[in-house]
């Protein structure tokens, strides 16, 4: 699912092409997490209804994702004969695209899309600083993360100066949690696995826990992270259960565990402290090969 990075880059980055004259598409095949939705307000195609538009495009930026695959294998093909640019962060980037724009140091991609528009000479409006600080926050977990350095806080001081509503963007992003997502997250903690003294720790949604509590797929997001921020807690594994037989898994660490490691070992990606990839198996055999991983840790 797209997150509060990559639907702000995505959304500063077409507000300043469109103010440019040029003629701009958000092509975006996924749920739009409910945090992030109240700052949209301009049309999102699905890949079906941009197939639809038949649109001669000439240009792809490629944003806040370091391989192809996670476009989906029905989009490479098409993708072959466009100019594309890669504008992202992740230190698992692939270098997939005609350009590659990728930081590893940027915070976010939103930071990289401040630094093009500042590179462009042009002003940096309200309209663009407010999805870039919706980026920013969201992918520093409020400035929380080791990620987040003094140019990310020189890049924010920044934003301000247009006149964002700061106060009115956290209350959008972080003070508007449906009731249904605390109780599904409630269901998940009853099933909370620990081990090595309390210091590592797996959890898992099932589609029947999504059916008991009403709640939606993306209801579980913010549960990893909970876990994690546990006194002594080092290592979160989850499983979600996407399908009977598609298994995702999302690791958070804390300090030392580099999760970007163990997710490339099983064809994922990610950061060092947050990271994933899929298993295709039933939940009871994730969680059984899942047991296994998180045991043999030291
Ligand atoms: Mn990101």
């Amino acid at each position: 699912m797209p997150d509060g990075d990559t639907i702000g880059s995505c959304l500063a980055l077409y507000r300043f092409l469109v103010d440019e004259g040029h003629e701009a598409y958000i092509v975006l095949d996924d749920v739009i997490p409910f945090d992030v939705a109240g700052f949209i307000h301009e049309p999102i195609y699905s890949v079906a209804d941009y197939d639809v538009l038949k649109v001669e495009a000439n240009l792809v930026f490629c944003i806040d994702f370091s391989d192809l695959e996670r476009l989906g294998e029905k989009r490479i093909p098409l993708m072959a004969n466009l100019q594309t640019i890669n504008l992202d962060h992740h230190k698992t980037n692939t270098y997939y695209a005609t350009i590659n724009v990728v930081d590893t140091h940027a915070s976010a991609t939103g930071e990289i899309i401040f630094d093009l528009i500042q590179l462009s000479g042009l002003p940096l409006k309200k309209e663009y600083a407010e999805p870039i600080y919706v980026a920013i926050s969201t992918d520093t977990g409020s400035f929380k993360y080791s990620n987040t350095t003094g140019r990310t806080h020189s890049v924010i001081s920044k934003l301000y100066e247009t006149g964002i509503e700061v106060a009115d963007i956290n209350r959008t992003l972080y003070q508007n949690t449906p009731f249904h997502r605390l109780r599904l997250h409630a269901e998940a903690m009853n099933h909370l696995e620990l081990y090595h003294h309390n210091s590592c720790a797996l959890i898992y949604v099932s589609l029947e826990m999504l059916d008991l509590c009403h709640a939606l797929p993306q209801d579980s997001d913010g549960l990893v992270e909970a876990i994690r921020d546990i006194r002594g807690m080092e290592l979160v594994v989850f499983l979600k259960e996407i399908e009977p037989q598609i298994i995702k898994v999302s690791m958070r660490s804390k300090k030392t565990i580099d999760v970007s490691a163990i997710a490339l070992g099983f064809n994922g990606g990610g950061h060092k402290h947050a990271a994933g990839f899929t298993l295709n198996m039933s939940l009871a055999e994730a969680l059984n090969k899942v047991r296994i991983l998180v045991g043999n840790l030291q």
